[in-house]
């Protein structure tokens, strides 16, 4: 674990606050779409919310962009969409951060360098790789970070797109979201090489392992990656270890792992261990805590509130923002 030391209260709280309203709020849309308010596809995030508030953390806003997969409602959060429009999406609302046409997978919001969550496994990596072509011609001064699961990485698209952002030296970071599963098949089944970070040493682009329950190594990582990339046009490849708790998506059940591994992993929180560690340093109480946790309960049942009375999209709207 990375010291905590040298950060501000403030900043350590607005961490720990993030990564909390994230679980709550796919709790929360877990539990409505199993009362059929939400449907299509929807992949929680729970066990990793780490990996994406530690790099959103590390990215400059207003600069930056993100781009990831179809588990995405973690990273619009922590890149500051609100829960309203994040559950009046996965409500198919008008209200919705793609006005109720995207749902789960398709997060986003260009202000906030939400360039969106994709259905297609690996879809993202060639367009984010894309988009840090245009930043580094464009000269905005920004970079690209691009999250996979460890399922996308044996796609051919993972291994152009490597390979063009090396040799044309593109301001993007590569991060794989290691889980362990790609749906139901554990990554030592997948892969003949199971520390996926190898990937990227044979594009010559530097390749870190990084451990996704600590929010702090992420921030860390991810800050040192985006910084090189701004100023150097040195894409990297960061492999992140992480943990998902559910199932693949609402309808697995996650019979295909023992009780012991899951326990093995939650015992390593990424939650529960920042709180643990700033109970430590004195910079919180189990009582704030307990103030925090109940406060972004209310916010995520507000969200739900919001989302119940939006309307829905206007039938005359249904080609609108579908084709540029
Ligand atoms: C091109 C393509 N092939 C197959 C699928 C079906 N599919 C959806 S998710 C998934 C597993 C991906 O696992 P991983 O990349 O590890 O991401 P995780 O779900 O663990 O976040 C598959 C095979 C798809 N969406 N796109
Ligand atoms: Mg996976």
């Amino acid at each position: 674990m990375r010291p905590i030391k040298g950060y501000d209260k403030e900043f350590l709280h607005g961490l720990l606050k993030e990564m909390l309203l994230i679980r709550r709020f796919e709790e929360k849309a877990g539990q409505m779409y199993g009362l059929k308010k939400i449907g299509g596809f929807c992949h929680l995030y729970n066990g990793q919310e780490a990996v994406c508030s530690g790099a959103a953390a590390g990215m400059k806003r207003g600069l930056d962009r993100l781009l990831t997969g179809y588990r995405d409602h973690g990273h619009a959060l922590a890149l500051g969409l609100s829960p309203e429009s994040l559950m009046a999406e996965l409500y198919g609302k008008a209200t919705g951060c793609s006005k109720g046409k995207g749902g789960s997978m398709h997060m986003f919001d260009y202000d906030k360098g939400m360039w969106g969550g994709n259905g297609i496994v690996g879809g993202q990596i060639p367009l984010a790789t894309g988009s840090a072509f245009a930043q580094k011609h464009q000269k905005d001064g920004g970079a690209t970070i691009v999250f996979f699961g460890d399922g996308a990485i044996h796609q051919g698209a993972f291994h152009e797109a490597m390979n063009l952002a090396a040799i044309w030296k593109l301001p993007v970071v590569f991060v794989c979201e290691n889980n362990q599963y790609g749906m139901g098949t554990s990554v030592d089944r997948a892969s003949s090489v199971t520390d996926l970070y190898i990937k990227g040493q044979a594009y010559d682009i530097p390749s870190k392992i990084v451990d996704g329950m600590d929010v702090i190594a992420v921030m860390e990582e991810v800050k040192d990656a985006m910084d090189t990339a701004r100023k150097e046009f040195q894409p990297s490849f960061l492999e992140i270890k992480t943990y998902r708790y559910k199932g693949h998506s609402m309808s697995d059940p996650a019979k295909y792992r023992t009780k012991e591994e899951t326990e093995a992993f939650l015992a390593q929180d990424p939650i529960v261990l920042l709180k643990a560690r700033m109970e430590e340093a004195k910079l919180i109480t189990d009582e704030q805590y307990k103030e925090m946790d109940k406060q972004l309960k209310e916010v995520v049942m507000r969200s739900v509130e919001f989302a119940e009375n939006s309307p829905e999209p206007a039938l005359e709207e249904m080609y609108t923002d579908i084709y540029a």
